[in-house]
C-alpha cells in the first residue's frame, strides 16, 4: 500500500521567509508592547514584549537590535534563532534581553502553529488536561473586606483564590486596590512612594487566613504573595505561622537573588513555596529547584525567553517534583496569557495559573479564544496561540509613561516593594 501525504503548502523556505517585523506599543488602560512577525506567505505571528514600567527599553532593544537580524531569515528555525539571539548577543540574560527573545520566540511558535493548522498545545505534544486551574486575586482594605471578595470569587466558580489585605498603620500596602477600581499597581508617571512595616504585617497575615478558613472552609485553595518584603528568618516565621491554614502556596517570601536563603525557610516550615515571576532563566532558579527549596516555579513565557526556554525550565523542574504556577498579572498581555495557557494545557508538571483579568478595552485590542469555565481556563483550537491584535484600535491608545511604586521603611530607608 502506498501512503501519499500532501506536502504542507507553507513548508518551503521561500514561504517562511521573514519579510517584516514590527513593534506595536499601545496603552488601552495600561502599556503593552507586542512584536508582529510577518512571513512571505502572509502568515504572521505575535509575541508579547511587555516589561512593566520599562516597556520602551524592550521596544528599543527589539526595534534597534533584533528586528534587523530577523529580516530574510527562516521563521521555521525557531531553535536556531533563539540560540542566535541568546548566545550570539554575547550579553546574556536579564529581563530586557529575555523579554525581547521571548517576543520573537512566541511569534515564531504562533507562525508554526498557523502554518501547521494546529493549536500550540498540539505542537508541544498535545493535551495533558482539559483546562488549566486558575487563581483569582481577592483583596480588601481589611480582613473582612478581603473575605467578602474571596466569597465573591467562589460564587463566580473559582476553586483557588489569592488573598491580600491592608495592614493597620500601612497606608498603601501591595496588592490592595483603590476602592471601586481593579487592582493596578502602575498608576503614576513616577513611582508612588509607599511605607512598609514588617511587624504589623507579620501580625496581620495569619489573622487573615484564620478568618478565611473560618468563613469559607477548607475546600478552596488559598494563596498569598509576600512580594519579596521579608528577610529569610521573617519569611520562615510567617510560613510556620500560616501552616494551620494549609495554603496552596506562599509566594516570593523573601527576595531570591540569593537562592540559598530559601534553605532557612524550608528548615522551619512545610508551607508550599512559589517563586520566580522576576526570574529570566533557568540559572536564576537552578539551586532552588535542584535542592527542592520551592514547590512552584512562576517564571512565565514573556520574561523567561519564550516557549523554547520555559519548556527546558519546566522539564528541569519536573525532575525535582517542582510544578509550574505561571505569573499572570494584568501587565502581561493577553498574548502571554494565550501562550501560557497552551503551555499549561500540555505541560505534565502543571500546578496552577494566575488569572488577573484584563479590562474590556484591553480585551478588545487583543481578540482571543480562551475562556473561563468552572474554575479553569480553556484554550480554543485556533491555530497558533489563539490571540490576535486589532492594530487600528491599538493605535488609538498611545503609550503613557507609568512606573511601579517603591517602598520605604518608616525611617525612610529603601525596602522591597
Ligand atoms: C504580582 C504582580 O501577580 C503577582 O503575583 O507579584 O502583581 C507584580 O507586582 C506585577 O506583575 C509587577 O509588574
Ligand atoms: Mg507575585
Amino acid at each position: 500500500m502506498s501512503v501519499h501525504t500532501e506536502p504542507n503548502r507553507h513548508s518551503s523556505r521561500h514561504d517562511r521567509e521573514i519579510v517584516e517585523a514590527r513593534v506595536i506599543v499601545t496603552c488601552p488602560g495600561r502599556n503593552f508592547v507586542t512584536l508582529k512577525i510577518v512571513t512571505r506567505s502572509g502568515i504572521y505571528g505575535l509575541g508579547d514584549a511587555t516589561l512593566n514600567g520599562r516597556e520602551l527599553a524592550v521596544a528599543a532593544y527589539l526595534q534597534d537590535h533584533v528586528v534587523p537580524n530577523l529580516i530574510g531569515r527562516d521563521a521555521g528555525r525557531i531553535e536556531d534563532l533563539w540560540q542566535f539571539l541568546y548566545r550570539g548577543a554575547y550579553w546574556r540574560r536579564g529581563p530586557v534581553t529575555m523579554t525581547a527573545i521571548a517576543a520573537v520566540d512566541v511569534a515564531l511558535w504562533d507562525i508554526l502553529g498557523k502554518m501547521a493548522g494546529m493549536p500550540l498545545y498540539q505542537l508541544l505534544g498535545g493535551r495533558s488536561r482539559e483546562g488549566a486551574l486558575v487563581y483569582a486575586h481577592a483583596n480588601g482594605r481589611d480582613i473582612a473586606e478581603a473575605s467578602d471578595e474571596v466569597g465573591m470569587y467562589l460564587e463566580r466558580g473559582f476553586l483557588a483564590v489569592r488573598a491580600q489585605c491592608g495592614v493597620p498603620g500601612v497606608k498603601k500596602a501591595y496588592g490592595i486596590s483603590t476602592p471601586g477600581k481593579p487592582y493596578e499597581p502602575a498608576e503614576s508617571e513616577l513611582p508612588a512612594e509607599t511605607v512598609w512595616n514588617t511587624p504589623r504585617y507579620l501580625e496581620t497575615a495569619p489573622r487573615l487566613f484564620e478568618q478565611l478558613r473560618a468563613d469559607h472552609g477548607n475546600a478552596v485553595e488559598l494563596l498569598h504573595d509576600v512580594h519579596h518584603r521579608l528577610t529569610p528568618i521573617e519569611a520562615a516565621r510567617l510560613a510556620r505561622d500560616l501552616e494551620p491554614y494549609r495554603l496552596f502556596w506562599l509566594e516570593d517570601a523573601t527576595p531570591a537573588e540569593h537562592q540559598a536563603a530559601f534553605e532557612l525557610i524550608r528548615q522551619h516550615s512545610v508551607t508550599p513555596l512559589a517563586v520566580g515571576e522576576v526570574f529570566n532563566s533557568i540559572w536564576d532558579c537552578k539551586h532552588l529547584i535542584e535542592r527542592q527549596l520551592i514547590d512552584y516555579i512562576r517564571t512565565t513565557i514573556v520574561h523567561g525567553g519564550g516557549i523554547t526556554h520555559i519548556r527546558r525550565l519546566a522539564d528541569f523542574a519536573g525532575l525535582h517534583q517542582v510544578r509550574t504556577g505561571f505569573h499572570g498579572a494584568t501587565d502581561l498581555s493577553p498574548v502571554t496569557m494565550g501562550a501560557a495557557l497552551h503551555f499549561d494545557t500540555w505541560v505534565p508538571n502543571f500546578g496552577i495559573q494566575e488569572y488577573m483579568f484584563h479590562g474590556e478595552e484591553i480585551l478588545a485590542v487583543f481578540p482571543h479564544d480562551y475562556a473561563f469555565r468552572a474554575g479553569r481556563l480553556h484554550v480554543g483550537d485556533t491555530p497558533g496561540h489563539g490571540v490576535d491584535i486589532d492594530e487600528a484600535l491599538a493605535a488609538k491608545y498611545p503609550y503613557t509613561p507609568k512606573q511601579l511604586p517603591v517602598a520605604r521603611l518608616e525611617d525612610g530607608g529603601m525596602w522591597d516593594w
